[in-house]
C-alpha cells in the first residue's frame, strides 16, 4: 500500500488527510516518529513554516514528507492571528475566547475572515512542491457545533453553518486544507504509481 508521512501531530489534520486519501493509503504522522524533534515554526509565512516542517521530516525519515501550515486571517484584525494562529493563546478554548473578545464591538459585516493553508511536499533530496487552499467565511459571536478543531466553532460559512457543524466529509469538500490536499493529489499519486 502506498504511504505518506505527514509532518503533523494535530489529530484533526491527520484525520482529514486520511479521509481524503481513503483506505488505499497508509498515513504516518509525527506521532509515529517520536524521536524526531518538534520543528520550531518560526518563519513569518505559511509557506516558510510548511517547507521547514516538510524538509525536516524528509531528511530525518529518508521519505517524501508532507507538511501544512495553516491559520485564520481576520480582516478586522489586519490579518491576525494568521501565521501565529496556533500560538495566539495557550489553549484552543482560550484562543477562541480571545478572538471573540477582540471582535466584540465589530459588526457582522466587518467580521469577514478566511482560513489559509499552504502544503509542502518535500523529498530527502531537497526537491519540493507547494499547493495552497483558502476558505472564505466570517467570525460568529458564539461557538456552534461539535466537530472539527481549532477555530471551527466560530468560523461561519456563507450558508450560515459554522465549520464545526459540518461532517468530516463536508469540511474536506470545502476547507482550505481540503483544497490544498486535493491540488497535491496528482503529485502524491505520482509517488505511488499503483494507487488510484
Ligand atoms: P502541526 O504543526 O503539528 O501540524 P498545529 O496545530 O501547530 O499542528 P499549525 O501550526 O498549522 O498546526 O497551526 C494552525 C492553527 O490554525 C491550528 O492550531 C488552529 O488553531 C488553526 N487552524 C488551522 N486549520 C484549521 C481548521 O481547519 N479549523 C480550525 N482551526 C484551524
Amino acid at each position: 500500500m502506498p504511504s505518506v508521512v505527514f509532518a503533523s501531530s494535530n489529530e484533526g489534520k491527520i484525520k482529514e488527510l486520511q479521509a481524503l486519501l481513503g483506505d488505499g493509503w497508509v498515513v504516518r504522522s509525527a506521532k509515529d516518529f517520536p524521536e524526531i524533534p518538534e520543528v520550531d515554526e518560526d518563519r513569518d509565512s505559511f509557506a516558510g513554516n510548511a517547507a521547514k516542517k516538510a524538509h525536516a521530516f524528509a531528511r530525518a525519515t529518508g521519505l517524501w514528507a508532507l507538511a501544512d501550515d495553516s491559520g485564520l486571517v481576520v480582516d478586522a484584525l489586519d490579518g491576525r492571528p494568521g501565521v501565529y494562529s496556533a500560538r495566539y493563546a495557550p489553549t484552543e478554548a482560550e484562543r477562541i475566547d480571545k478572538l471573540l473578545g477582540e471582535l466584540k464591538d465589530v459588526p457582522p459585516q466587518r467580521r469577514t475572515a478566511r482560513f489559509r493553508c499552504v502544503l509542502c511536499l518535500a523529498a530527502p533530496s531537497g526537491e519540493e512542491h507547494f499547493t495552497t487552499g483558502t476558505c472564505e467565511g466570517s467570525i460568529g459571536f458564539a461557538r456552534k457545533g461539535e466537530h472539527g478543531f481549532g477555530y471551527d466553532p466560530v468560523f461561519v460559512l456563507p450558508g450560515g453553518r459554522t465549520m464545526s457543524e459540518l461532517t468530516r466529509d463536508e469540511k474536506s469538500a470545502l476547507s482550505h486544507r481540503g483544497h490544498a490536499f486535493r491540488a497535491m493529489l496528482p503529485r502524491l499519486r505520482g509517488l505511488a504509481p499503483d494507487s488510484r
